[in-house]
């Protein structure tokens, strides 16, 4: 085999491998780190443990560049900003964003200026967004207000959105649905997902929707989504239930309407006045699913639990999905047999101060044989 035809062959990312089915031309430029290709991971040892029957597995959305899902919506976002001659973009973030938009701005050679919650964004992600040269502005308010100074400022300044009120972003993240679908060769029956701004479960159905050959109100990039010019062949025959999960400090999908001052252990998730609210019900109310919320108690002993048992290190808001999952199906809401996926949106690194939080699990020994070999003998 050639150099070259070695190298056709690898993965470039989430746009080229799905180029027929997103918004993109052969002019747009394509801003790209590789996203997407995650792995769905089928949990072992958690079911067996809690006597659950069903089939579940994890959408590990860590394991994307700036490991998180939000590089699927940032490769779209950054590369039609760059064709439309954008020189920065703008976005308010609870921290993952931030980071993603960091990097894809950094790539695209174009500045990116962030609005972050003060004191309210987990170690990791503040790092991400400085080490790749984003303008970081720490903003005396919450998500939400850094959202609505976001919309404010894009018409005073020369700045592209990039939050996921950008269409372009949900057309990037629609792709974790199509992955999902041709690995199990079907849709799941549920799709369970956590819910802050509401983007991510608006661009999974928009993907489950389009992969049976359907379009959805979710879909608000065309004049008449039934017109959508993306739509191809159907890859499945069936859309999954979808299920959104929220914390249970800042669910206002629960309240059904906006909270003021959510408050969370799970960042991530800390949001109020979700952006896409109607296309998130537009979601649920679709495919016969529903919203339901969990506790920073309950989402926390789930990301211990994940780490734990099977080996997959999440963020506190990733395991928001799982943990409400376990308990439908422990209801019998969700019914036994099932063949479930659940998005697991960023990686447990990006918090590590949650992580480690209240555990006494380091030990100190002197560097002899002896002391390790009785600490080993101690704990086996
Ligand atoms: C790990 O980074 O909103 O419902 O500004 O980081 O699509 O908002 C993050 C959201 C779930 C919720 N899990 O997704 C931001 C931001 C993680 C997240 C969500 C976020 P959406």
């Amino acid at each position: 085999m050639s150099a070259s035809s070695k190298r056709a062959a690898l993965y470039t990312g989430l746009i080229d491998r799905y180029r027929d089915r997103l918004p993109v031309s052969d002019s747009t430029p394509v801003i790209s780190l590789c996203e997407g290709d995650t792995p769905l991971i089928r949990l072992n040892n958690i079911p067996r443990e809690l006597d659950i029957d069903a089939e579940i597995y994890v959408k590990y959305e860590g394991l994307n560049p700036t490991a998180s899902f939000k590089d699927r919506g940032m490769t779209m976002a950054v590369s039609k900003a760059a064709e439309e001659g954008s020189r920065a973009i703008v976005c308010a973030s609870t921290g993952n964003t931030s980071a993603a938009a960091a990097a894809y701005a950094a790539r695209a050679g174009m500045t990116a200026f962030v609005l972050i919650p003060e004191g309210k964004i987990a170690m990791g992600k503040l790092a991400q967004a400085i080490a790749h040269g984003a303008v970081v502005l720490q903003i005396k308010g919450n998500f939400d207000d850094g959202m609505r100074l976001v919309k404010e400022v894009a018409g005073e300044a020369p700045v592209s959105i990039v939050n996921s009120i950008n269409p372009y972003r949900l057309q990037g993240q629609k792709t974790a649905a199509f992955e999902i679908v041709e690995a199990l060769g079907r849709a799941p029956d549920y799709h369970c997902i956590p819910v802050g701004n509401a983007g991510n479960i608006s661009g999974y159905w928009i993907g489950f929707s389009e992969a049976v050959g359907q379009t959805t109100a979710s879909c608000t990039l065309y004049e008449g989504a039934e017109n959508c010019p993306y739509l191809l062949e159907a890859m499945t025959d069936k859309r999954p239930v979808m299920v959104g999960y929220q914390a249970d400090g800042a669910a206002p999908f629960l309240r059904n309407e906006p909270v003021t001052s959510p408050e969370t252990l799970a960042t991530a998730i800390r949001i109020g006045n979700p952006q896409s609210w109607d296309l998130a019900h537009a979601a649920v109310n679709e495919s016969g699913g529903w919203f339901d919320e969990v506790s920073d108690e309950e989402l926390l002993a789930t990301q211990a639990m994940l780490a734990r048992r099977e080996g997959v290190f999440c963020e506190p808001a990733s395991a928001v999905s799982l943990c409400g999952t376990l308990r439908d199906l422990q209801s019998g809401k969700i019914p036994a047999g099932s063949l479930i996926t659940c998005t697991l949106t960023g990686h447990g690194l990006k918090d590590p101060d949650i992580a480690i939080r209240g555990r006494e699990a380091v030990e100190t020994v002197q560097a002899e044989l002896g002391a390790v070999k009785d600490a080993i003998l101690r704990n086996i």
